[in-house]
């Protein structure tokens, strides 16, 4: 990167905050979401002012909760930070819900706030004294990872470049840089040093300890029935294709808790998300990035209200994981304590392909008639839960209102043959069935849930992911709930302005399902009346007219549909449009 390049042609002087977006600049980020504010405004006209290379381009938001998710989405969708410009303590409270749901899905995203100016004789009467808070990063300090409040411009540059590496080492998470606004607007008189590219060089990943290693080869090659659980390491989507070979080598079962695309779900070894009767007879389970291994051991019985825990007594349990490595005393995200045989330390990307050749190095001819007799089991299992899975679903084609299954169904039929990515799944109850029936085997095809299951996620994520695929012809698709798009309708300007290549398509049951479902049964627990259980869960008296609502902002939407024959011939107009246009359209979807 030369001299020249780096600062705005016209003006000879340099200010601090064209620094600052030179450093962003460095680290390849391309985009900046942003609410504008004055403690931010040095920033901001770095960004629009810049006359060098590859300029970062500016996303206006209409709420930080929104900012934040677009980086949030974005950061899934490509494996690269987004920068989040916040104005001060005000626009750091908006921040914060989405913060943590970045933060309990461990996405780096690196978040820069204005403050102060700190220095009283800078200060605007009134407003600058209500907009600086002592210790601001207070208000999101139990959920990112690091924070800093530098003084002077070299303090931030340092600040900076530290902030990036930290949230990028795994486990990657948000972190949080506040800058004095003074810093941005005082004029450099030297030149800051840029050009240490020792600063950007990435860190080299922790492997797992070789005996350790060693120890779980011997055990899963051992074992009579291994089963593998997965979670979040497709975090790495090159680590997919190392979970295969694995898998395949030793005939596992994979049992995908799909916080990420961990494994192709057309696979023969994939068994879906529950394995109860996998996990009631192993001697062995590998669990890989798994969030709630405890949770993972069992399901949630919503008849009876507790926790059965499938897990039989004799089985082995290797974790590998770096969770330990990112742990924050106020969110209680590590959950509960899971037992452990042999909990290994290591990036999964790292430990698996190592694991392989260990395996591949204690096969011998019996083992090998093992593991074949036990593919021939599995191969027929697999087909079973997917026929299984899809009766299901088509039985349930001619309900009325339209049920999850074969709303699911019917719009899989509608975009097979097309470019896609699922950038938002709704709920855990849609995307479960979107993995029993979709058919999800690349990398990248499916993002997961928000992490903190913190409603306003799903529209701000999906247009992040879709700014990674504008100017392609892969079309992005949000499944989005109703409730969850109220907290943060006006993203839709957002998707409009940018003319991202998303299709929204909304999950409408004019409810708070979840909560009506809560409602419900806890009345029925207390032996009260279900039927109030709408009150203060339906979303009705009005309905929201979401088409309308979209049109409004500019963006193509259609009637509202009511019955399951309209969907396939919606969407495809729907994207044919997207195609044509390269804008957003959304689809209104009446649902059970
Ligand atoms: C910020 C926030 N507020 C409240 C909740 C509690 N909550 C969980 S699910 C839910 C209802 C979600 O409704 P919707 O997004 O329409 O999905 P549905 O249950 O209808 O499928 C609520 C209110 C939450 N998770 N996050
Ligand atoms: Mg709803």
């Amino acid at each position: 990167m030369n001299k020249q390049s780096l600062f705005p042609k016209e003006s000879k002087k340099i200010y601090g905050s064209d620094v600052m977006v030179n450093i962003l600049k460095q680290h390849g980020i391309k985009y900046v979401a942003c609410n504008p504010g004055a403690t931010i405004r040095g920033l901001h006209d770095s960004v629009v002012n810049d006359a060098g290379d590859n300029p970062l381009t500016l996303v206006l938001c209409c709420h930080e909760e929104i900012s934040v998710a677009i980086a949030h989405g974005y950061a899934k969708a490509t494996g690269q930070c987004m920068a989040v410009f916040i104005h001060t303590n005000v626009g750091l409270q908006h921040a914060s819900m989405a913060v943590f749901n970045a933060w309990c899905d461990r996405v780096p995203i690196l978040l820069i706030g204005g403050v102060g100016p700190l220095d009283i004789t800078k200060r605007r009467p009134w407003i600058d004294w209500i907009h600086t808070s002592n210790d601001q990063a207070s208000v999101l300090r139990g959920y990112i990872k690091w924070e800093d409040q530098p003084v002077g411009l070299y303090g931030t540059r340092d600040a900076l470049y530290r902030a990036f590496r930290i949230a990028n080492t795994e486990p990657k998470a948000p972190v949080y840089v506040g800058i004095d606004a003074s810093i941005q607007e005082e004029i450099t008189e030297e030149f800051i040093q840029l050009e240490d590219i020792k600063w950007l060089v990435p860190i080299v990943q922790p492997q797992a300890d070789n005996e350790a290693l060693n120890q779980l080869a011997e055990l899963l090659v051992s074992a009579e029935s291994p089963v593998v659980l997965v979670d979040y390491m497709g975090k790495n989507p090159d680590s997919v294709a190392h979970l295969v070979a694995l898998a395949e080598l030793l005939a596992l079962p994979v049992i995908d808790k799909g916080g990420r695309y961990n494994f192709p779900n057309t696979h023969q070894l994939y068994m879906g998300s529950e394995g109860k009767e996998f996990l009631s007879t192993t001697d062995c389970i590998l669990t890989l990035d798994v969030q709630d291994l405890y949770g993972a051991f069992g399901y949630f019985d919503k008849e009876k209200n507790i926790y059965v825990n499938c897990l039989n007594d004799k089985a082995m349990i290797a974790h590998i994981s770096l969770s330990d490595y990112l742990i924050s005393s106020s969110v209680a995200d590590y959950q509960k304590l899971a037992p452990i045989d042999l909990p290994i330390a290591a990036n999964t990307l790292k430990a698996i392909p190592e694991l392989v050749k260990l395996c591949k190095s204690k096969i011998n001819s019996t083992i090998s008639a093992k593991i074949e007799k036990r593919l021939g089991l599995l191969q027929a299992k697999h087909l079973e839960l997917r026929k299984n899975w899809l009766l299901k679903a088509n039985n349930e084609l001619s309900k009325n209102p339209i049920s999850i299954p074969a709303m699911v169904l019917t719009i899989w039929e509608s975009i097979e043959n097309e470019k896609w990515i699922l950038a938002n799944g709704g709920n855990t109850l849609i995307l479960d069935w979107i993995r029993k029936l979709w058919k999800l085997d690349k990398p990248g095809c499916y993002l997961g849930f928000s992490g903190g299951a913190g409603l306003g996620y799903g529209l701000g994520a999906s247009i992040g992911a879709a700014l990674a695929y504008k100017n392609t012809d892969t079309i992005c698709i949000n499944l989005q709930c109703d409730g969850d798009f109220l907290f943060t309708p006006s993203a839709l300007w957002t998707a409009a302005h940018y003319e991202v290549p998303l299709l929204i398509i909304m999950m409408n049951n004019r409810s708070y399902n979840n909560t009506k479902e809560h409602a419900e049964h806890i009345a029925e627990y207390r032996n009260r009346p279900r039927n109030n259980a709408t009150v203060g869960s339906d979303l009705t008296q009005p309905n929201v007219d979401y088409p309308k609502l979209a049109e409004s902002f500019g963006i193509k939407s259609y009637e509202t549909i009511q019955s399951i024959e309209k969907i396939k011939v919606t969407i495809k107009l729907a994207l044919a449009y997207i195609k044509k246009y390269k804008k957003p359209a959304l689809i209104d979807l009446i649902i059970e």
